[in-house]
């Protein structure tokens, strides 16, 4: 059957925009398409840990169980296999898999400055949409206590020397230097929350809306500018897996920042290196239209994605919860009994605790912020020093809005699996020598705090060879392969384009203070009301 509307994508993006379609279009018929499958137990997940044997709540619902994504033993059918880097691919996307930093957004988030189109700068009434939907919370245990917070004293001795204040961040959006606080989430009653227990709720009860899950689009068709469908994998939802659109019908990708391009390259639309990968694999080459309808646009260039180092320390205080190793399997009795009594305690939250900002001059005169997360446990210690595991605790440095460095994201092979072509950190000298004077600073408060330790880097490493040497530099915030301007219009439309649209982190061109899941669904919020309001559409 054809639909009017086809969202791909169950990510932040795509689920803010399948709601808000299927509430404002009752008449209309909205599909979603989503590769994965479920995740939380609301959406049909049953991925449930030994510990919580019987009850509804799985690995997604849990906000403790976040670490557990990345040191799982069996398989990570979460994660997107053909995306070289880590990518949500259930229903959710990020949202489902992510480590639930929330922050609202504030005024540079959507500035001129930071590539936006000057009709976009009004975001406050869209972000207030978002704000009511979907509340944050600093205090993610539903009994009010802040459990496994440690850090937080030892972090308010090292940044109140240094100059910051203690703020709620969420109160204070516009304030990001020199201030730290209690982090902020999008978990409601001590379960992940996020769009799928919010936007999806609600277009799952809807009539005119439908999800198909465990199904990939490939492209779409097209004749010349207008969009036709889309293209799948899933023959039980059409002939050879095609789903028409009605008259005047739109496609919306919202595959992600890695997803998208690789849709659009499947329809013909991007880079002719691009294109020619796409020519050379036998399906996905049949799929593609006549090369006089290839549209040349930089899908895959403008790329971001915050440069971030991880720190290590110790503090006699800290309580590194066996830096999270034992929570699948056998977590600490008393915090799982506690969790499954009343989902309150360690569980109800994520890893991170502390967050903070800084503004940053740079060689080049340009002003770059530095955002801080501190979490209890580390990734992996690099150290001459003996130090005592049980009381490790980690802040990751990430150099957030300002960062000129761009990369480039692709195909990165001829099964065309996804991934950076370019890697983004860096490609400018004054990102790290901002991030390093950045880093540099928060280290010279250690000595006047009793009982610090840096343990990585430790003595025999300079900070400078520390940074110089780092391996992963990524923190998983990839923006700006559509880029607003470049790739999308004002409206989010496809440049070359009738009927084909991107709302996902793609379309971002630049990076958020933040980290994205905030930011980004108040743009999905704007995104499809301008859609809405244009005209030629079902
Ligand atoms: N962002 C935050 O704000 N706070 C965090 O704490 C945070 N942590 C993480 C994190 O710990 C990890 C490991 C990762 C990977 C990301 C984190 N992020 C965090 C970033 C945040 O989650 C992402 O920026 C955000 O989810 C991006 O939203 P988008 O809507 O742009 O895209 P998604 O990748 O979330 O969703 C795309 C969806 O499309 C997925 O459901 C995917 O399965 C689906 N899809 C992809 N290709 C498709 C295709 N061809 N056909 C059908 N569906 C497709
Ligand atoms: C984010 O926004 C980042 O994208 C994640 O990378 C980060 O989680 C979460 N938020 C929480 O701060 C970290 C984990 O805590 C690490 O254990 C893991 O190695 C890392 O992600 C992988 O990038």
């Amino acid at each position: 059957t054809p639909y009017d509307y086809i969202v791909v994508g169950g990510g932040p993006g795509g689920l803010v925009t399948a709601d808000r379609l299927s509430e404002a279009l009752p008449n209309k018929k909205i599909l979603l398409l989503e590769r994965g499958g479920p995740s939380t137990a609301q959406t049909g997940g049953t991925d449930v840990p030994p510990w919580a044997t019987g009850t509804n709540l799985t690995r997604f619902d849990i906000p403790g169980e976040f670490q557990a994504m990345f040191g799982s033993s069996g398989p990570t059918y979460w994660y997107c296999s053909d995306v070289t880097t880590f990518a949500g691919c259930v229903i959710g996307g990020g949202t489902s898999i992510n480590g639930g930093l929330y922050w609202y957004p504030n005024t540079q988030d959507f500035s001129t400055a930071r590539g936006w189109p000057a009709s976009w700068t009004n975001y406050q009434s869209y972000a207030a949409k978002l704000q009511a939907r979907l509340p944050s919370t600093d205090h993610p245990s539903p009994d009010g206590k802040l459990y496994l917070e440690q850090t937080f004293p030892v972090m308010q001795k090292l940044l109140g020397n240094l100059g910051y204040s203690n703020i709620t961040l969420n109160d204070n959006v516009n304030f990001r230097d020199h201030v730290y606080g209690y982090s902020a989430y999008n978990f409601q009653k001590g379960k992940r929350w996020g769009p799928v227990a919010t936007y999806f709720k609600t277009a799952s009860a809807r009539s005119n809306f439908k999800v198909v899950y465990n199904t990939v689009v490939a492209s779409v068709a097209r004749n010349g500018s207008t969009i036709t469908g889309v293209q799948t994998n899933n023959p039980l939802i059409g002939p050879r897996g095609f789903i028409p659109l009605n008259k005047n019908g739109r496609v919306i990708l919202s595959a992600g920042s890695f997803g998208t391009p690789r849709i659009l390259f499947q329809s013909g639309i991007g880079p002719a290196d691009q294109i020619a990968l796409v020519q050379q694999s036998n399906v996905a080459a049949s799929f593609l239209p006549p090369k006089s309808q290839f549209i040349n646009l930089p899908v895959g260039m403008n790329v971001q994605d915050n440069p971030s180092i991880n720190l290590m320390f110790t503090h006699p205080s800290i309580d590194a919860y066996d830096n999270w190793a034992p929570i699948w399997s056998s977590p600490r009795p008393a915090d799982a009994a506690q969790y499954l009594k009343s989902q309150t305690g360690v569980f109800a939250s994520s890893s991170p605790r502390v967050s903070f900002w800084s503004a940053l001059g740079g060689p080049d005169n340009k002003t770059r912020w530095m955002q801080g997360t501190v979490r209890p446990g580390f990734d992996s210690v690099t150290t001459d020093y003996p130090y005592n595991a049980s009381q490790v605790f980690s802040i990751t440095l990430y150099l957030s809005t300002g960062v000129t460095s761009r990369g480039r994201v692709g195909l990165t092979s001829s099964a065309l699996a996804a991934g950076a072509l370019v890697n983004p950190w860096f490609t400018d000298p004054n990102d790290k020598a901002a991030l390093l004077s950045g880093i540099n600073n928060v280290i010279s408060g250690v000595k006047q705090v009793p009982g610090l330790t840096l343990i990585t880097p430790d003595n025999t490493t300079t900070v400078e060879d520390y940074v110089n040497n780092y391996v992963n530099l990524g923190s998983n915030h990839w923006v700006g392969s559509c880029s607003i301007g470049k790739v999308v219009d004002e409206n989010t439309l496809v440049m070359g384009t009738k009927n084909l649209f991107v709302v996902d982190a793609s379309i971002v061109p630049s990076l958020f203070t933040g980290n994205p899941q905030g930011p980004i669904m108040a743009m999905a919020e704007q995104a499809v009301t301008k859609i809405l309001a244009l005209a030629g559409g079902p």
